[in-house]
């Protein structure tokens, strides 16, 4: 699949925007988030254009599989105990990118159920 030129996340994989890249290989790209939601806060997404993350399973369900085992490893790196991954899916979800991309966040106490 094509990446896409008006998606920013596209536009990040390929370096036409800036992004603070933690993590990168030919099929995942980390990044930290621009409005950081924790004192940890990281986007994993594929290095395919997919709109969310049951498409991203549909296509593919190693890569889907990739991007937690690179959260996994990036959280271990950064030294967090606990953290919390997310997939946000459609706009009443709080979806605002529509190339699948996984949060990771750390860093501080989370409650539950979430907002
Ligand atoms: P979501 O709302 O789940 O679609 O998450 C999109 C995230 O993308 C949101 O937390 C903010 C982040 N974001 C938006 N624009 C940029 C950008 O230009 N750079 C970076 N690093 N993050 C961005």
């Amino acid at each position: 699949m094509e990446l896409v030129s008006d998606c920013l996340f596209c536009r990040i994989i390929e370096g036409n925007i800036p992004a603070d890249i933690v993590f990168r290989n030919d099929n995942v790209v980390a990044f930290r988030d621009i409005t950081p939601q924790a004192p940890t806060h990281i986007l994993l997404i594929p290095t395919v254009h997919v709109e969310n993350a049951a498409a991203l399973a549909n296509l593919s369900p190693t890569l889907i599989s990739e991007l937690m085992i690179a959260a996994g490893d990036i959280a271990s790196q950064q030294g967090l105990e606990g953290y919390r991954t997310v997939f946000n899916t459609g706009s009443s979800a709080g979806q605002s990118v529509f190339h699948a991309h996984l949060h990771l966040l750390g860093g501080r106490p989370f409650a539950w159920p979430p907002g």
